[in-house]
């Protein structure tokens, strides 16, 4: 008897801390390349993302280069998140950053383009 409840407590307590993670079943994690140069550029690329709800984290690296992004499918989709920071001015892997935007970028964030 004591050791059933045991179980069941123990059955409960896992349960509950993995349903504790926030992480929908549809989440899907990508990584992709989008040109910048500084710290600023970090701020501006995941800002562009701060209005899309679908988006779990978002992370760009400055000297990689490389955005981690993890997503809910059901709310977005990569190619929306990669619109999204070519709207802000910022050339990636799907699409030509937006030239008004990417001139109005401070000068040391107007990175080379390709
Ligand atoms: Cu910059």
């Amino acid at each position: 008897m004591k050791l059933t409840f045991f179980l069941l407590t123990a059955a409960l307590a896992f349960f509950a801390a993995c349903s504790g993670v926030s992480t929908p079943p549809s989440a899907k994690t990508a990584e992709f390349k989008v040109w910048g140069n500084c710290g600023m550029c970090k701020k501006t690329i995941e800002g562009s993302l701060k209005e899309n709800t679908g988006i779990l984290k978002a992370d760009w690296d400055t000297k990689t280069k490389q955005m981690t992004v993890s997503f809910d499918t059901l709310k977005t989709s990569l190619s929306d998140i990669q619109l999204s920071i070519a709207k802000a001015g910022y050339d990636n892997v799907a699409f030509v950053g937006d030239s008004a935007a990417y001139a109005g970028l401070h000068e040391c964030c107007q990175y080379t383009r390709k």
